[in-house]
């Protein structure tokens, strides 16, 4: 199908930037093949991934999801996080083979009007929504739109200056939409990994440093969504005039999803997606946001100093 070639080509490139990026995707993997947990990079089950977006009338969530629905996703379910000043939704995948899509997008019109001043110099440089100029049915020109720049090149004082106030800010102004994670699913891993307290406890054998905003396991009320993520890698970013900075780039999560309780008489093998428990929970997203706030990625820039 046309649409699923697009989708398949449109993933595959926010990937291999990921990749590029992220060094932990790579360490991860190779750890598991080392232990015996996959043969290869391939069998890896992605849950979902994850994206950021200003919210501003001709971006957002509004003109992101353009691209997804119109290669086949559904929109789901709405969250708000009060404190970080976010909305979000998620979306359902055109078969279950491709990972949930989770964006969200910062309430610019809740921040103090000297950050939304600083915000929209930058945003204000987009005339128009960049998704209704786009064709989505062009792999190659939606895989250019997702990696190429916005706006100008931010300025060292701006970024610091929207740290201060919204972390979320000074990434997306940074990042824009390149994948801020991509996810794990540990419940389909084989015995002694397949639960999210076991894989980190294999994670961090293996030296991954992890998220413990609000502890390493985040649980959903139900019980059913364990989620864990790693803190976001530091990248080397060039900023206006050539200076060069460390910053919060992305990060991988981890997943386990319960199989639901009127389903808990199948056999393992009889187990599939629509079996386990769905969708994401707001208490959980909170923390997991943090993985690439300075509180958690402290963490890695001592090590770089300690060298
Ligand atoms: C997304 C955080 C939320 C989840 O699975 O609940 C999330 C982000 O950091 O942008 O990924
Ligand atoms: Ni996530």
């Amino acid at each position: 199908m046309k649409n699923n070639a697009t989708l398949a080509y449109v993933l595959d490139g926010l990937m291999r930037r990921y990749r590029e990026r992220v060094p932990d995707v790579q360490k991860v993997s190779d750890a598991m093949i080392a232990e015996g947990i996959i043969a290869n990079a391939n069998e890896i089950e992605n849950d979902h991934i994850a994206f950021r977006t200003m919210g501003v009338p001709q971006l957002g969530i509004q003109s992101f999801e353009k691209i997804f629905l119109h290669l086949g996703y559904e929109k789901r379910d709405y969250f708000y996080f009060e404190g970080k000043k976010l909305d979000a939704y998620w979306f359902s995948p055109p078969k279950p083979e491709y990972p949930r899509i989770f964006v969200s997008e910062l309430r610019v019109n809740d921040l103090p009007p000297h950050i939304q001043d600083i915000i929209r110099s930058y945003t204000d440089e987009v005339k128009t929504d960049p998704a209704d100029s786009l064709d989505l049915n062009d792999g190659e020109a939606v895989d250019e739109f997702l990696h190429k720049a916005l706006w100008r090149i931010p300025t060292w004082e701006d970024y610091s200056t929207l740290l201060k106030e919204s972390e979320y800010a000074a990434w997306v102004i940074y990042n824009r939409y390149y994948l801020n994670h991509y996810t794990i699913s540990v419940h389909n891993l084989k015995d002694g990994y397949n639960t999210i307290q076991e894989f980190n406890d294999f994670l961090e054998k293996k030296g991954i440093k992890l998220n413990d905003a609000g502890g390493k396991i985040k649980i959903s009320p139900d019980g059913g969504l364990l989620q864990s993520s790693t803190v976001a890698e530091i990248i080397d970013a060039e900023f206006a005039r050539g200076e060069t900075h460390p910053i919060s780039g992305s990060y991988v999560e981890f997943a386990e999803r319960k199989v639901l309780p009127q389903f808990q008489h199948l056999k393992p093998s009889e187990i599939k997606r629509e079996h386990r428990r769905e969708g994401f929970e707001a208490g959980n997203a909170d923390k997991i946001f943090e993985s690439t706030f300075t509180s958690q990625t402290v963490k890695r820039k001592k090590k770089v100093v300690e060298q």
